[in-house]
């Protein structure tokens, strides 16, 4: 049966005994044993009744039997929805009763709280620990290494990917088989990934960057990935001698420029360095150059979209720009109010056509409507020009958003939870330079008249309610926040006043 997502990923390589996962444990996995551990998670997704189309939600660490439940999401047509393992419960909540999840992945250490959750919800719950062990594996051991693939075409939906929205809400994006694997296709070729690629993977694996970007490459490629459960810059140089690549985010580069060890040696072996999910400092970019003698790649692409732009391969690799379009996609800037496109060189709102482009927001046709038009485009939200040799360079956001060591953090979701809080008469929260994020979370709070909010309260409520790297690193309290003649908040006079407090401190949070 046809189901080109797994056939293209995962079903070329049955009965390869090529090596896939190198892991940190030293131990190595083929391409075959991790499908036949996917097979046998695919008979246990259908035994517990979920067919085509429906939701698997999975808030679980980074393992092989992690990816192998992917594989298996895809084999048996279930839609994935990997979850940052940052959620707090009142985060998860949302989007298990979203998207109508029917089965629930978690690690055992949350199995008390989830249960509660997915029974509320009327999901099943299953409990997948780092290790691999936990009930899912043991419902897996002992079934049929081989599993009839589903049936599915290259318009079904393969993942549902939630991103927070400027109103506070998040939204899922839906993803088909056809917009991951033209995605994968376009970039195995811009980068040049082979059989004999090693990819040092050290990102997480529920965001694009590290599910779709650098494993389903090299997937396509038929490489194989020294899968490490987290970035560590100690271990990833030790490790890099035996890769040929690597993908991450800029905060990965910069904390490796911070390795005495990290220089030209070190980086002998490798052939390509990728950056994306956050801007790319151009100093980074060029003493990364300086210690190493490599340019870093640096690519832009987003949730909805997955990759839209790349720096050539071969040609220069610009420092603060992002490059061109990725073969079959088209880009063009459009003047926010009018949407007419703007000559080159102009900046606007910078938008995007091609299969790469998501299905729409789950459940959510309004939204869908204002981001994606008609005839195709998306609005990204990302300001940016074409300039006079056709790169595109990013120049700013038109959406309210933080990006801190390429996680996504929306203010209005933390102003929403201040603003609940006894004694807080509003708030308004910004993103400032830091030094290892790139960008950190300050919340400016003003106190209703003659109280006294207590700071310690609020730092347990946001405790509660967010994920840790969302949490403000610094609470300011002010008499009244800076406002335009409009009434509007201007939170460009906020990042201006508070641009240093973290790059000045000595001891950085
Ligand atoms: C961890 N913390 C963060 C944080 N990551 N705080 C803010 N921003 C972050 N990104 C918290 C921890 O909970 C901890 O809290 C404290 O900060 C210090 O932790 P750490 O040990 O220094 O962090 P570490 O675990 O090393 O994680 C940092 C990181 C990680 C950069 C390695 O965040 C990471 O892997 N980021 C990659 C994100 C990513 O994959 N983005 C792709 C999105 S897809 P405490 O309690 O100790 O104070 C996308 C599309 C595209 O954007 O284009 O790719
Ligand atoms: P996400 O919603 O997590 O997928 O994040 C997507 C956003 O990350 C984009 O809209 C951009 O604002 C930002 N982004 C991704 N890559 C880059 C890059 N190379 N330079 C600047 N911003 C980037």
């Amino acid at each position: 049966m046809a189901n080109p997502l797994y056939d293209q990923l995962f079903g070329r390589h049955a009965g390869a005994q090529t090596p896939f996962l190198h892991l940190a444990t030293g131990v190595t996995l083929t391409h075959d044993a991790f499908l036949r551990r996917a097979a046998q998670f695919a008979h246990v997704l259908a035994g517990t009744g979920l067919r085509p189309g429906d939701r698997l939600a999975a808030q679980i660490h980074k393992s092989p039997e992690a990816l192998a439940l992917y594989a298996a999401c895809a084999q048996a047509g279930v839609v994935f929805l990997p979850l940052n393992t940052a959620y707090t419960a009142a985060e998860l909540q949302y989007f298990i009763e979203d998207s109508g999840a029917s089965l629930i992945v978690c690690d055992g250490a949350s199995e008390v709280e989830m249960a509660e959750m997915a029974s509320d919800l009327g999901a099943r719950l299953a409990v997948l620990n780092a290790d691999g062990t936990g009930s899912l594996a043991m419902a897996a051991d002992g079934q049929p290494e081989m599993f009839d693939t589903a049936d599915r075409g290259a318009d079904d939906l393969a993942a549902l990917l939630y991103t927070s929205g400027t109103t506070g809400r998040s939204k899922g994006a839906m993803l088909s088989q056809r917009n991951l694997l033209s995605n994968s296709e376009a970039l195995v070729e811009c980068w040049r990934f082979t059989d004999q690629d090693v990819l040092l993977h050290a990102l997480p694996i529920f965001h694009t960057h590290g599910l779709f970007v650098a494993t389903n490459v090299t997937l396509i490629a038929g490489g194989s990935m020294i899968f490490l459960p987290k970035f560590d810059a100690e271990e990833v140089l030790t490790r890099l001698p035996e890769a040929t690549s690597m993908m991450g985010v800029p905060t990965f580069y910069t904390r490796l420029l911070d390795q005495p060890g990290f220089d030209r040696a070190a980086a002998a072996h490798m052939r390509l360095f990728v950056s994306g999910s956050a801007p790319l400092l151009a100093e980074t970019h060029a003493s990364f150059e300086a210690r190493t003698g490599h340019a870093i790649l640096e690519r832009y692409g987003m949730t909805e979209t997955n990759m839209n732009t790349t720096n050539p391969y071969d040609g220069a690799r610009r420092a603060g720009t992002v490059g061109m379009p990725l073969p079959g996609v088209e880009l063009k800037i459009t003047d926010p109010g009018t949407g007419e496109t703007l000559a080159q060189g102009e900046v606007g709102q910078i938008e995007v056509r091609g299969p790469n482009v998501f299905q729409g927001y789950w459940k959510m046709p309004e939204k869908t409507a204002e981001e994606l038009r008609a005839d195709g485009f998306f609005i990204t939200g990302d300001l940016g020009l074409i300039d006079d040799q056709g790169y595109v360079q990013i120049v700013g956001r038109g959406k309210d958003l933080i990006i801190s060591g390429g996680y996504n953090i929306y203010p209005k979701e933390i102003e929403l939870v201040l603003d609940a809080q006894l004694g807080v008469c509003e708030s308004a929260v910004i993103g400032v330079p830091h030094p290892d994020f790139g960008e950190s979370v300050v919340a400016v709070l003003v106190a209703e008249k003659d109280a006294q909010p207590d700071m310690a309260q609020i730092e347990i409520a946001v405790g509660k309610e967010l994920a840790r790297f969302k949490h403000p690193r610094r609470m300011i309290t002010l008499e009244a926040l800076p406002r335009n003649t409009m009434g509007k908040v201007q939170k460009n006079v906020l990042r201006e006043t508070y641009s240093a407090i973290f790059m000045q401190s000595e001891s950085v949070e």
